[in-house]
């Protein structure tokens, strides 16, 4: 099964990013992007692939150790951008401006924690985001990209994480479509 590992949001917060998908997409009806559904909106700490059912204990075993010595998060999302660039992007990000180093630190330790299982690490650097939308085609970007920039650096919110979700995604036709396996609870000392 494909998996991978995440901080869910609040309803608030996805109702708040919504909302923003929804006037982006009314602002721009050509552009050819792949909204992310509302419902699966997440912060990814670890993106797995391919996960054998029989190494779902040993999986969720590393995960538990790795997230129990981490305080629950303050975390914040806050305004809109571009992976790579918001001139020409592959994915249109909520960026997180609260909690980032507490949150790459989590990630780091995630990664830590897979890597003897198999799951080799990133060679990029953690850049904690939410994916709103990917890109199809560069078709009507630019007005996208204008209402973006035009709309300055909108607050969708924030919320403290006391949890990490290890997902599995399932591809559908309309979509990719997640699913919580199993949750890790962050420690509650602040
Ligand atoms: P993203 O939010 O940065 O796009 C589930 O597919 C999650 O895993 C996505 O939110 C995605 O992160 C992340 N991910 C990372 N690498 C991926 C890959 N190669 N294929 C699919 N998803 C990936």
């Amino acid at each position: 099964m494909r998996c991978f590992v995440a901080i869910e949001l609040p309803d608030d917060v996805r109702a708040a990013l919504a909302r923003s998908q929804a006037s982006l997409r009314q602002r721009a009806p050509r552009a050819d992007l792949r909204w992310v559904d509302a419902a699966g909106l997440h912060v990814t700490l670890k993106f797995l692939g391919e996960v054998a059912e029989d190494r779902l204990s040993a999986l969720t075993d590393a995960l538990r150790a790795a997230v129990a010595p981490h305080a629950a998060l303050a975390l914040a999302v806050a305004g809109l951008g571009g992976f790579p660039s918001l001139g020409r992007p592959r994915v249109l990000w909520a960026g997180i401006p609260t909690g980032v180093a507490e949150l790459g630190r989590l990630a780091a330790a995630v990664e830590r924690a897979l890597a003897p299982l198999g799951f080799p690490p990133e060679s990029r650097p953690f850049r904690g985001h939410v994916t709103i939308a990917r890109v199809r085609s560069p078709r009507g970007i630019g007005r996208i990209a204008a209402a973006i920039r035009a709309g300055g650096d909108v607050d969708f919110g924030r919320w403290t994480a006391t949890d990490v979700v290890l997902f599995q995604s399932r591809l559908r036709p309309s979509g990719a479509v997640y699913e919580p396996l199993a949750r890790f609870a962050l420690a509650n000392h602040s």
